[in-house]
């Protein structure tokens, strides 16, 4: 029999080791759209769109580049409804010597891949990931011994390792880390010029049907889909982006303006993390625009770090750390999500504005995802596996490897600490620094507590409060407590019945929100 090679939505490149190596004439690719697959969550309408879309792009690609490919769709007759379902029947059907196939990037994926070899009366290959820059075994080797896992350090090594921004085996420029000029607050009517937007052509539009129609109740409007959802569509998008907005990626990196969804952001992981751009491609390509003189060290060396740097981080840090990752709640947060995640229905400006762009587009994007939507979860003490379910379902380019370290490291300190050095904890004072959101909201960032105050500012001690025994030990973090001292008990006690009022009046989401109750 042939090789067969089962494709992963997003596993979308012909340079995937599972292809690589293959005769043309003697394998079988087999690509499945499964109800299991769409549905562990209630992803977003547009992630649904955009991965079958781009599934069957990729198909025909692949056709006419030559190779046989069995495409099984949602609606097909006796569609099995998940991958080894899938894969039995195309053992069954094809008969093949050998199943080829690259790990899967989730846990719960990968979980049922190692039951295959002995399910299935053929050879089962696994191969590793190599559009990875770091190897698992070269990351948990790294992290062996050491108690705080910081990006920094890996960073560098990945740098050396590359050889990107390196002047012999010094930083290019002199230092490694350009963050600090990276955080200029927007100026007034700051606007980004206009990214690329891709029209939905006659597979797209077939997909958005069959979504609209089997999926009526997820979250989301599908009516923006702008994404690239082939290998052309996300060169072109990447091609605008180091031609217009690299510039100033880095100084707005950590800017937010109201109604400018996107600004200076690449909107290329989506891309990314289907397979249709490498990353290693586009740190090249970053790295040239510098050397051209098109873009400053500051921002070629932010968007550089944020992939080879953050983006290989957490992944390593993803396999390390499972599958306790998932549970963990070191700081015991019990508040279930408030409803307006989901609805967009709350008088805070910030949260609502960000809301509204991750319901229209299934984005939001970095400095939104952490310091408004994240850094309220954090601060109101939300369960963490709450918070994963929701990021996990809104973004187009979320994946568990990538949602888990980011929600529940990053934003919810849930591992207590082993990812961030101290929780990214802030009041309003940092919201109205770098947005214009507090112009327009019900409520003012420069009151501290009572009718009007900035709810993030009683939620900032509280949490403060509440979690004293231990941050304060944290080097980091431990000095506010001199401040929260010298306050005074009826002041600490202002702010502490400010945000209790606040929390009291937060209803919790409905269930059935992330996933299906039946
Ligand atoms: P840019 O700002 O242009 O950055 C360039 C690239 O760097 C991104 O495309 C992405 O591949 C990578 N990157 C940047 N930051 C991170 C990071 N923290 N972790 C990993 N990669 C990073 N990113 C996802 O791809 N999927 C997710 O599910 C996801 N969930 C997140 C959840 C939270 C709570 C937070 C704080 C961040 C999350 N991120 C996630 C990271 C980041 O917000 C998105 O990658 C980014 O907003 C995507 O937009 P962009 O392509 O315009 O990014
Ligand atoms: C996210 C997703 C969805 C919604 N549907 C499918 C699908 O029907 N078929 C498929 O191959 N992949 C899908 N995916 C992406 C997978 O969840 C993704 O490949 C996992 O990360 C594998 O670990
Ligand atoms: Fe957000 Fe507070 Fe500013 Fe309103 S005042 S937009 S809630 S930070």
């Amino acid at each position: 029999g042939p090789v067969l090679v089962p494709i992963l939505g997003d596993q979308l490149s012909r340079q995937i080791a599972s292809i690589r190596g293959c005769a043309k004439d003697d394998t079988i690719i087999l690509m499945m759209e499964v109800w299991d697959e769409a549905t562990y969550v209630k992803h977003h309408k547009q992630k649904i769109a955009l991965i079958f879309s781009a599934m069957r792009h990729f198909a025909d690609e692949l056709r006419e580049a030559g190779w046989t490919v069995d495409y099984v769709k949602l609606d097909d007759k006796d569609n099995a409804g998940s991958f080894t379902g899938e894969l039995a029947r195309a053992v069954e059907d094809h008969a093949p010597r050998l199943i080829r196939v690259v790990e899967a990037g989730e846990w719960r994926v990968r979980q049922d891949m190692e039951q295959w070899p002995d399910k299935f009366p053929c050879d089962v290959q696994i191969l590793r990931d190599d559009r990875f820059i770091c190897p698992q075994p070269e990351f948990d080797e790294w992290a062996e011994g050491r108690t705080e896992l910081r990006m920094e350090f890996f960073y560098r090594e990945m740098r050396r390792k590359t050889g990107l921004l390196m002047d012999g085996n010094k930083p290019e420029g002199g230092e490694w880390n350009y963050d600090s000029e990276n955080r200029q607050p927007p100026k007034e009517g700051l606007a980004a010029p206009e990214r690329p937007k891709f029209e939905p052509d006659q597979i797209t539009q077939q997909v958005i049907e069959l979504v609209e129609d089997r999926f009526r109740d997820h979250f989301g409007s599908l009516e923006k889909f702008e994404w690239p959802v082939t290998r052309e569509e996300a060169e072109d998008a990447a091609d605008a982006f180091f031609a217009e907005r690299i510039e100033c990626f880095g100084p707005y990196q950590d800017a937010m303006v109201a109604g400018e969804d996107d600004l200076f952001h690449s909107m290329l992981s989506t891309s990314l993390n289907l397979g249709l751009l490498n990353p290693l491609d586009l740190c090249h390509r970053a790295e040239q625009a510098y050397r051209d003189g098109k873009a400053p060290l500051n921002s070629v060396e932010g968007f550089i770090r944020q992939i080879i740097g953050w983006r290989e981080y957490v992944r390593g840090f993803y396999w390390n750390q499972m599958p306790h990752l998932q549970t963990a709640n070191e700081l015991n947060a019990q508040r279930g999500l408030p409803e307006f995640y989901w609805t967009g229905e709350t008088d805070m400006a910030c949260l609502a504005d960000c809301i509204r762009s991750t319901r229209d587009n299934a984005h939001a994007h970095h400095i939104q995802r952490l310091m408004v939507l994240g850094n309220f979860a954090l601060l109101a003490g939300i369960i963490p596996r709450d918070v994963q379910d929701w990021f996990l379902v809104v973004y187009a380019d979320a994946y568990e490897w990538v949602e888990l370290p980011n929600v529940s490291a990053m934003i919810l300190y849930a591992d207590g600490g082993k990812l961030a050095s101290k929780p990214y904890a802030a009041s309003g004072n940092y919201i109205n620094k770098m947005s214009n959101y507090c112009a327009g909201c019900a409520y003012s960032p420069t009151k501290k507590t009572g009718d009007g105050a900035c709810p993030f500012n009683p939620l900032y001690w509280h949490f403060m409060h509440r979690h004293r025994d231990r941050l304060e030990k944290n080097r980091r973090i431990g000095r506010i407590y001199a401040n929260w001292d010298r306050m005074g008990s009826e002041k600490q006690q202002d702010y502490l019945r400010s945000a209790d009022r606040f929390l009291d009046t937060l209803t919790p989401a409905g269930s059935g929100w992330a996933r299906r109750e039946d």
